[in-house]
């Protein structure tokens, strides 16, 4: 493919892509980001502008004299004593722990962009109250006995207090800044700029979206309501001084492409400091370890959707997706940083002893445009943080139990007869999958939403087998439209006026894939359902229920792009991209997740893989972490990397198995196999210049082992179903550090080759070349650990040496769990729907364990409107097993049975019997094996969603 399309840069109308194409062949064989591609901070006009202003006294101050209280929030001005522009700070006590701190200018010559659609409600406030107030501060009381917020007026700075403990600071270090809008003083672009305001107040009346109209509206009235309170400053008799012009402000080149900036300046930024902290987390997604390190002296780590063709390991450079959420974590508490702000973004962070030898951890965020709205999560566990988070930007949806399962993809399956031979071809190798997926060469022309004619004349006939055997498949949507008038997709979304445009007015075109492409503007709620509306199986022509959908190439991807992105100054109705880049994929995701809920009258769960993502896209489907490359660096990786996504609300994470670009040794192959198993998210893909790599292709040997790794996936299908139901309802992260679990056990803080699935699964995958052996840390004084495979039993709070062969995945089991599975494994996942569980009884040092076990129908919304679902405890106590309902008021038919128990940590009991709560007791027959301690209680036959107990006596 590659080759036709270099062939194709012999036209004279793709002279872009064809330099994309070249360079992507060069690179490949470079082996390497072109970081020549993409800004560092020195290269950004605002982060250099910004990171040149070094930390001292802040010249803001706070006027106390304007403090107004009310049952809500609090709001004060801040004056900045060296330009005289004010701006107004609004504090919120949030219910659960949270407060929130927004900073704008008291009147903006225009409104600034705030972030819409990412919280899933107005966050509930809870009552502030003064304690003490004079001229220097104001104290308020955050709840509880010794919360405090305490504001500082000269310097301005905020600090959180628990007691006398410091537990963070605002402004601390001066270096809030906060580049006011203006007009340009020379009078041609003075000119220039009002034409672009008027052409801006034009486009703004045209654009109709509701959530934006009523932001203008809240601005409008606001407006008023500030300038009102501007007059109260108005005694200020300093002059102000004057402002020069620094190179960047109005006007940016970057390689071939300039930015004009009509708006001129609008950056913000500001420091927080974490005395006690030496351990922060989070700001994904960076091809980085889980422990963020300090950028002094390096770049910042950047946040900007970005597509980087082949990206580099330990890198602060951006990735496809951003989410600004930052986790501190010490021995005695977890908070979290939530910059909500969807702008260019650069997170310096510098760790380092504070003031009394205190280890202390400085953060300073800074934006292009928009606000400063920032949510500051106080813990203190690290559940609590998940649960503030949580509030805010939603939970992990909910997926169809099949997308748990193992996706087999490449670029490309190349037609029909591929699919089916491929299809086949895990039937006779006797390996599970349930998804079949198809890139961008299956479509007529990168024509999104229709079939290439001759590859797949019968896309129905070929998803009717898929669903014959119970599978599935996936085809991929990307947001870039063919400029193509015979194209219906792009002739609506151009006649609607749907299109994003550029600077001039008219619609914007990149080039992508099918080469001249238009953007749809998915930040139009209008837009957004007509998309949805064209996923109706009507209008998807050859899409069947088992049809499910990839978003690729949202950041969005333009090949000739600056930095392969779209240009800052194209418009979104009234708002340039610049504010809102970070968060175009988030609603393409969006959007596409509502079109599949849509096409099924509302009844299906969604399945959507997203590229590009923002703070809750969690809410629409999964990511993945775009084109890793077939290394073992890259497969480490890919455990940091989801870690991180983990942490900040998105759970349904993985890495391509087996790497996208280059080609995997048979080894990498399968140990990525091994570790893909037990990541969110089980995808092998690989690029199209690839040998072809089925896992059936690299002899019997390598088949088997394949073919274990995912078996042990589909035997813990009902696992990961429990922890995405958790998920969905306390957001709770599926794939955890172990810190989270264990957040007082420093040894676990920088651990980031091992993990643990909820709190019973811990993970050390496989990840170097020749291993014969692993180190895994076992956490927890007190706590006993069992090998899944083996049932040896380990103390925690230790390293374990692990000798490993090719077969091994070290995989243990916390005693004081239950973990139910399905041993029979079948084709695909839906296939073992009605088969029994096999409940692992792993005995803590006291003998007891708990577990759950959830059902439902594994694709429907039924357990959320009808209530149709199973949620059993199970408990080992005192020698007796037994299930109970969790949830009595809900229901579900299974023909699911409990088939065997394995207590492992048993001794042997003289008889076993289950007693059912129709009064019936039968005797169950066992096994013990005394050199495992493994009782065995074969066939208690009961079905899986009664009450019953088994009692060993
Ligand atoms: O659609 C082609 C690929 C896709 O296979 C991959 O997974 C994406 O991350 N896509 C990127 C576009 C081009 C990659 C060089």
């Amino acid at each position: 493919m590659i080759i036709a399309n270099v062939v194709n840069c012999l036209f004279p109308f793709f002279p872009r892509m064809c330099l994309y194409l070249v360079l992507s062949v060069f690179l490949s064989i470079t082996q390497a980001v072109d970081r020549s591609n993409f800004k560092t901070c020195d290269q950004s006009a605002f982060c250099s502008r910004q990171r040149a202003l070094k930390p001292g006294q802040s010249s803001y101050r706070a006027l106390l004299e304007t403090l107004e209280l009310s049952d809500s929030h609090l709001t004060v001005q801040l004056l900045n004593n060296n330009n005289k522009v004010l701006l107004l700070l609004e504090l919120y006590r949030l219910q659960g722990n949270m407060t929130r701190v927004k900073i704008n200018e008291l009147k903006p010559i225009k409104p600034r962009y705030e972030v819409p659609d990412v919280l899933i409600t107005d966050p509930p406030t809870e009552l502030m109250s003064v304690v003490a107030q004079d001229e220097h501060r104001v104290v308020l009381s955050l709840g509880g006995e010794d919360w405090r917020l305490i504001l500082s007026a000269q310097p301005f700075r905020l600090d959180i207090m628990e007691g006398p403990q410091v537990l963070l600071s605002l402004n601390s270090r001066g270096l809030l800044a906060f580049e006011q809008l203006r007009i340009r003083k020379d009078t041609i672009s003075h000119k220039i700029s009002s034409t672009v305001g008027s052409m801006w107040d034009k486009i703004k009346s045209v654009f109709s979206s509701k959530s934006q109209t009523d932001t203008e509206e809240a601005g409008e009235k606001e407006d008023t309501e500030k300038h009102d309170k501007e007059k109260v400053s108005e005694g200020e008799e300093e002059e102000a001084e004057e402002e020069v012009d620094q190179p960047g402000m109005w006007e940016e080149t970057f390689k071939t492409h300039t930015d004009t900036k009509p708006n001129g300046p609008s950056s913000i930024s500001l420091d927080f400091s974490l005395p006690g902290v030496e351990h922060v987390y989070g700001i994904p997604e960076h091809a980085d370890g889980l422990r963020l390190k300090n950028t002094d002296g390096g770049d910042p780590y950047r946040l900007y959707n970005l597509d980087v063709f082949q990206y580099e390991l330990f890198n602060p450079m951006a990735l496809y997706g951003a989410v600004p959420v930052l986790l501190s974590h010490n021995t005695h508490r977890t908070m979290g940083l939530f910059w909500l702000n969807a702008a260019e973004t650069w997170v310096d962070v510098s760790s380092g002893q504070g003031s009394s030898e205190v280890p202390q951890t400085d953060v300073r965020w800074i934006s292009e445009s928009g606000i400063i709205d920032v949510f500051i999560m106080l813990g203190p566990r690290p559940n609590d943080v998940f649960t503030q988070y949580a509030s805010l930007t939603g939970t992990q949806a909910f997926p169809p139990l099949s997308s748990l399962a193992y996706h087999q993809c490449r670029w490309n399956y190349n037609d029909q007869e591929d699919v089916s031979a491929v299809d086949q071809g895990f039937d006779e190798h006797d390996i599970p999958y349930d998804f079949i997926w198809l890139d961008i060469e299956h479509t007529d022309g990168k024509r999104y939403f229709t079939w290439d004619n001759n590859k797949f004349p019968q896309p129905k006939d070929m998803l009717q087998g898929l669903l014959d055997k119970r599978r599935k498949m996936v085809t991929i949507v990307d947001p870039h439209i063919k400029v193509d008038s015979s194209y219906k997709i792009h002739t609506e979304i151009r006649s609607r006026g749907y299109y994003i445009k550029n600077k001039d007015g008219g619609d914007y075109e990149g080039w992508c894939w099918p080469g001249n492409a238009g953007y749809p503007d998915f930040t139009n709620p209008e837009m957004r359902k007509w998309w949805a509306s064209m996923f109706a199986y009507d209008q998807y022509e050859g899409s069947m229920g088992n049809l499910y959908t990839w978003n690729d190439m949202n950041e969005p991807s333009v090949f000739n792009g600056p930095e392969v992105t779209m240009h800052k100054d194209a418009l979104h109705g009234p708002w340039e991209h610049r504010d809102i880049h970070n968060l175009y994929g988030f609603y393409v995701q969006m959007a596409t997740a509502e079109g599949q809920i849509q096409r099924s009258g509302g009844l299906e769960r969604p399945f959507v893989l997203t590229r590009a993502f923002f703070a809750g896209s969690q809410r629409y489907g999964a990511v993945w972490t775009g084109d890793n490359a077939a290394e073992w660096g890259h497969l480490k990786m890919s455990i940091p990397m989801c870690l991180s996504l983990g942490l900040v609300g998105i759970s349904f994470c993985g890495a391509d198995v087996g790497g996208f670009f280059k080609t995997p040794s048979a080894e990498l192959l399968v140990r990525w196999y091994q570790a893909g198993a037990y990541q969110p998210f089980f995808r092998a893909h690989a690029h199209l210049d690839t040998p072809r790599r089925e896992p059936w292709l690299f002899g019997p040997d390598n088949t088997a082992l394949i073919r274990e790794a995912v078996r042990q996936r589909y035997t813990l299908l009902p696992y990961w179903y429990l922890q995405f139901y958790h998920s969905q309802r306390t957001g709770q992260p599926v794939m955890r550090p172990l810190w989270v679990e264990y957040p007082e056990d420093i040894a676990t803080f920088s651990i980031d080759d091992e993990f643990l699935i909820g709190r019973d699964l811990l993970v050390h995958p496989v990840t170097d070349e020749g291993s014969s052996g692993v180190t895994a840390y076992l956490p927890g004084n007190g706590e006993v650990w069992y090998d899944v495979h083996t049932f040896q039993r380990h103390d925690g709070a230790q390293n374990l040496s692990i000798p490993v062969t090719m077969s091994s995945i070290p995989v243990f089991q916390r005693g004081g769990s239950i973990i139910c599975r399905k041993n029979r494994v079948r084709r695909s996942s839906s296939c073992m729907e009605n088969d029994p569980y096999t409940l692992y009884v792993a005995l803590d040092s006291q003998g007891n364990a708990e577990g759950e076990l959830y059902i439902d129908d594994g694709h429907t919304f039924k357990h959320e409107t009808d209530k149709q679902f199973i949620h059993r405890r199970l408990s080992f106590t005192g020698n007796s097993l037994s299930s109970s309902d969790l949830s009595p008021d809900s229901q579900f038919p299974t023909a699911s049975w409990v088939e065997q128990v394995n207590i492992l940590g048993a001794q042997k009991p003289d008889a076993v019997t289950l007693t059912t709560t129709d009064g019936g007791e039968s005797s169950v027959g066992f096994e013990f094996d005394p050199d495992t301690a493994v009782l065995t209680l074969r066939k208690p036959g009961v079905n899986a969603g009664v009450n019953w107990t088994l009692h060993l006596r």
